[in-house]
């Protein structure tokens, strides 16, 4: 049995963190939610989903990199690191680092409860041996990590190009609470995406069977559900588009038409072609990742990308 340590989310359907966000978000010129929200449990099975299509290459990426360089990150990490791993989901990636470095623990935290419980439980099947801790928090926030890794050094991996999420200072920011979080001696494994052809950008996050509209036009579904709203799920699409000052996709649902809601007692109208921004996705060349990881306090030891250069996986020490 696996116990969950519950740092500050919560597993109930109403937090009301989410709806002070949906409200104040809706409240703003430009309305945006922020992404984490995307993640109840719906969400997270459609972003399983998009790790799989043709036109997603970030995870099929990350994985050939971590199958052809993990045992390299074993050899300059050292064995019996305890594995901290942030924003974990379904923790695909994990046997494949886990497998390559003898890690004395490891240490999945996810905002998903119910989520990280599946995959944590799969996982201990995977390494019956290995200690197990998951947490159920919002790495954004500060996190107590569990005493069971207290006498080791820590690993954190955050793959995925999870950062992308965050803007530079909040990026920067992140980088620097998790050196705190992980203490003296840490490493971190990163994977950051890497600036592109929009060509192959846009498709990536616009799919052709529609998954990532759907995990978009599930946000809205998950405000009717747990908040109570009346938003009109069908009269919004998905939007992706390249905003190259900033290299970064943008995610935004658009109104079709002069629509109107009502969500906890707000009412809030939108007019046709006016968007909720939901999603920044950054991309990275190969000075800006150096630069953000130096700027949150991490400097890099390694880096590999694939032949394409589509995406770039770096160890760095705090
Ligand atoms: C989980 C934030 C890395 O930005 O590529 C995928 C999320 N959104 N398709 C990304 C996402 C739409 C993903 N991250």
């Amino acid at each position: 049995m696996l116990e969950i340590d519950r740092n500050d989310a919560r597993s109930t359907a109403f937090d009301p963190a989410f709806r002070d966000d949906v409200i104040a978000g809706l409240s703003l010129p430009q309305k945006a939610i922020p992404a984490r929200w995307f993640y109840d449990h719906r969400g997270s099975e459609l972003f399983e989903e998009i790790t799989r299509l043709p036109e997603y290459y970030p995870t099929r990426t990350e994985r050939a990199l971590l199958e052809r360089h993990a045992p390299e990150v074993g050899r300059i990490a050292g064995p019996h690191r305890a594995v901290v791993e942030f924003g974990s989901g379904s923790s695909a990636k994990t046997p494949l680092l886990l497998g390559a470095i003898d890690p004395a623990a490891y240490v999945p935290i996810d905002i998903s409860g119910e989520f990280l419980r599946e995959s944590a439980e799969a996982l201990g099947q995977a390494f019956p041996a290995l200690a197990i801790q998951p947490v159920e928090a919002d790495f954004t926030r500060p996190i107590r990590l569990p005493v069971l890794v207290d006498k080791h050094p820590r690993l954190g991996f955050f793959p995925g190009s999870t950062i992308g999420n965050l803007q530079a200072p909040a990026a920067v920011d992140l980088l620097r609470a998790m050196a705190g979080t992980l203490g003296a001696g840490a490493m971190l494994l990163i994977g950051m995406d890497r600036v592109k052809s929009p060509d192959v950008l846009v498709p990536a996050y616009d799919d052709a069977q529609g998954v990532t509209a759907a995990f978009n036009l599930n946000l809205l579904h998950r405000i009717n559900r747990e908040l109570g709203g009346d938003v009109p799920v069908s009269l919004f699409r998905h939007r992706a588009i390249w905003n190259d000052g900033d290299a970064r996709i943008e995610m935004h649902l658009e109104a079709t038409r002069d629509l109107a809601f009502a969500i906890d007692g707000h009412d809030f109208a939108m007019a046709a072609g006016e968007t909720i921004h939901t999603e920044n996705s950054h991309k990275y060349g190969p000075r800006s990742a150096r630069q953000m990881l130096a700027a949150g306090g991490w400097t890099t030891l390694a880096e590999w990308t694939d032949p394409q250069q589509n995406f770039a996986l770096l160890l760095a020490e705090a």
